[in-house]
């Protein structure tokens, strides 16, 4: 293309290359979510249509981007992980990050009724995204149990909070002063001896999140042949496919990453 007098203000441009041998983190936050859930009338504590719906924009991203080898997403944020190696987009993380950001939201707008049915959508939902580059396996995985953390100590609290306000016929405020200063320790022994539930057996994906890993599987398919003698019949076909599998488990320990080796690339 011939250049014309206006070409330098290319040169306005800023470098954003994502350091080299980093992991890159690209989180997605729903806008005032408080607002959207309250709007969409939202299960209290846990609507599992939303989190259907995150997890299922989320494994868009997956399948749609190049080179996130793991995914880790509770209440309205998602986390995504770029391979330490990659070079999509010459690691621009504006690049990156603005693919995440709009792959996810036109998800959930295109997979909405998927989950929520004839409930309508009744405005467009926003996500904001940030970058973050982790150096190290340690700092990454550091960066997951954060993420994870923090699941558990929300999902705890709002459990207690709405079992107390459903349950035990509180008033918001009432729950909100029976749980100040209140430890873990506290919150269990609430709701095990006062609404007789184990907190460490209610639902895996409210208390643990999910993550999202590609892993390779068999799969096995009826095929329809055709026998020399001209008849069809089914055949049994097994091959082995990778796809983007949920788990809610702990990330925090070993046993996951010992499971899943081929996440994380050594460090160097
Ligand atoms: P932001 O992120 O600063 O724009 O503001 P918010 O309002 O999105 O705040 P954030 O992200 O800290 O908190 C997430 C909100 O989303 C929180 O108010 C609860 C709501 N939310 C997320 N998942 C669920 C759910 O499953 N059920 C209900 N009822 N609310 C949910
Ligand atoms: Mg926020
Ligand atoms: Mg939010
Ligand atoms: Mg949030
Ligand atoms: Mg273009």
């Amino acid at each position: 293309m011939a250049k014309s007098k206006f070409d330098y203000v290319r040169n306005f441009e800023t470098d954003d290359t994502c350091l080299r041998n980093c992991y890159i983190v690209v989180r997605l936050d729903g806008r005032n979510f408080h607002k959207f859930a309250e709007q969409h009338t939202f299960i209290k504590p846990n609507d599992n249509r939303a989190l259907g719906l995150m997890t299922r924009s989320a494994r868009s991203v997956m399948e749609e981007l190049e080179d996130i080898v793991i995914a880790y997403g509770q209440s309205d944020e998602f986390s995504f992980v770029f391979k330490r190696t990659s070079t999509w987009f010459k690691r621009r993380a504006s690049k990156l990050m603005t693919h995440v950001a709009s792959q996810f939201s036109s998800s959930y707008v295109f997979y909405w009724k998927e989950f929520f049915g004839e409930q309508p959508l009744l405005y467009p939902p926003g996500f904001d995204g940030r970058v973050v580059l982790y150096p190290s396996n340690r700092n990454l995985r550091d960066y997951l149990s954060w993420r994870q953390a923090d699941c558990h100590i929300n999902n705890m609290y709002n459990t207690v909070f709405w079992t107390l306000v459903q349950n035990g016929g509180l008033t918001t405020t009432q729950a909100e002063d029976r749980l100040k200063g209140t430890l873990a320790a506290d919150k269990n022994e609430i709701l095990f001896s006062e609404f007789n539930i184990n907190y460490n057996t209610e639902s895996a994906i409210h208390r643990k999140g999910t993550t999202l890993i590609w892993e390779k599987r068999d799969e096995t398919a009826t095929k329809r042949t055709k026998l020399p003698n001209g008849e069809e019949t089914d055949v049994a076909v097994t091959r082995s496919r990778r796809r983007v599998h949920a788990h809610h488990c702990d990330i925090i320990g070993e046993p996951f990453w010992a499971e899943h080796p081929d996440i994380l690339e050594e460090d160097n």
